[in-house]
């Protein structure tokens, strides 16, 4: 019986040294497993005497439980002192500074797309949009365009399986427009445009803004001031110098292209065309040419950001590396 007593005290001692539930169940089985030191006086049972049995037995049971009362406290222990522990690791500060988030920036196209339909819209312009893909008819027919214009070769277009084209400018946007409507008719038609095209300064996909405005006695004084006046505006530049030289396209009559003077290089720059709408295009866009006259011009958006943004590869337009696209923060 001391030994007992003496038992359950190492025991217990022991016992308080211990932090972990995984130690705790091997030093239970220690004592009360198969080979423990307390089931090892239960076995002595049978080698006493009937009349000590009895005694002993309930000595045993005794310091058993209070040894596994002892055990389940300090179960209890290890458990909260973990619970907390974890409860301290996960504590959130909410007093912490965020992380911070940078704003983003806008693509140059973006940018000259807002500059320009900003300035049209203070000339009286409004904004027109349409399909990418497109019928033959308002791409090509109803512009003049005959059947055995180059443009229109596989080689410059793409075509669908079921013979429409991507539009390969945004003329078609302004015949749509224009041939449900009567004149003053005064919009700008910017968008995608498609052509069989890739190298260093070509693009398949690429950004063209039209204008077009058809109303009584318009003459071609009037489209070279709207075209001199948005030039200058556009470059912020009123002694701006622009340039137009006699051209030929099968949609306008007379023709001309766009030149403006670029003082960085000393150079004229080609930067669009323009002319007078043909009579032809006028009948297919149900206006009367008799009545009405009008004038067109045609530009490459992308070509007129890079100008105006310093950005000298057609390339870097269409890549959207970020730390080409984070240069136009805050334009
Ligand atoms: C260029 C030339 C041009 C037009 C586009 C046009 C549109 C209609 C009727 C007549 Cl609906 N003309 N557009 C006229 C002249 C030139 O673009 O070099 N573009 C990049």
């Amino acid at each position: 019986m001391e030994q007992l007593t003496q038992v359950l005290a190492t025991a217990l001692s022991e016992m308080n040294d211990i932090s972990s539930i995984h130690d705790l169940e091997q030093f239970k089985s220690r004592y009360v497993g198969k080979q423990g030191a307390i089931t090892a006086f239960m076995q002595q049972l049978k080698n006493l005497a009937p009349e000590e049995r009895k005694a002993f037995g309930a000595e045993v049971n005794q310091i058993k439980s209070q040894f596994e009362d002892a055990l389940n406290k300090q179960r209890e222990i290890i458990l909260t002192r973990e619970l907390n522990a974890k409860l301290a690791n996960e504590t959130i500060d909410v007093s912490l500074p965020g992380r911070g988030m940078s704003a983003g920036s806008l693509h140059p196209v973006t940018l000259a797309l807002k500059r320009l339909t900003d300035i049209f819209a203070q000339l009286g312009f409004s904004v027109a949009d349409g399909p990418e893909i497109e019928t033959d008819y308002y791409n090509f027919k109803a512009l003049n365009i005959p059947d055995n214009h180059p443009a229109r070769a596989m080689q410059d277009t793409f075509y669908t399986e079921s013979g429409n084209v991507l539009r390969t400018h945004t003329s078609p946007i302004q015949v749509r427009y224009a041939e449900t409507r009567t004149p003053p008719i005064k919009i700008i038609a910017p968008g995608r445009v498609y052509r069989v095209d890739m190298d260093a300064t070509h693009s398949p996909m690429f950004h063209q803004m039209e204008l077009l405005w058809i109303e009584k006695n318009i003459s071609f004084a009037n489209l070279k001031a709207i075209i001199s006046e948005f030039m200058r505006k556009f470059f912020e530049d009123d002694n701006l110098q622009v340039r137009f030289r006699a051209s030929f396209f099968p949609f306008t009559e007379p023709s001309a292209e766009v030149d403006i003077f670029f003082a960085k290089t000393g150079k004229w720059l080609e930067v669009g065309g323009c002319g007078m709408v043909h009579p032809k295009v006028l009948n297919y866009m149900n206006i009367s040419a008799d009545e009405y006259t009008g004038f067109a011009f045609g530009f490459g958006i992308d070509r007129l950001a890079m100008l105006r943004y310093g950005v000298t590869d057609l390339r870097l337009m269409f890549e959207n590396d970020i730390d080409f696209l984070t240069q136009f923060k805050g334009l």
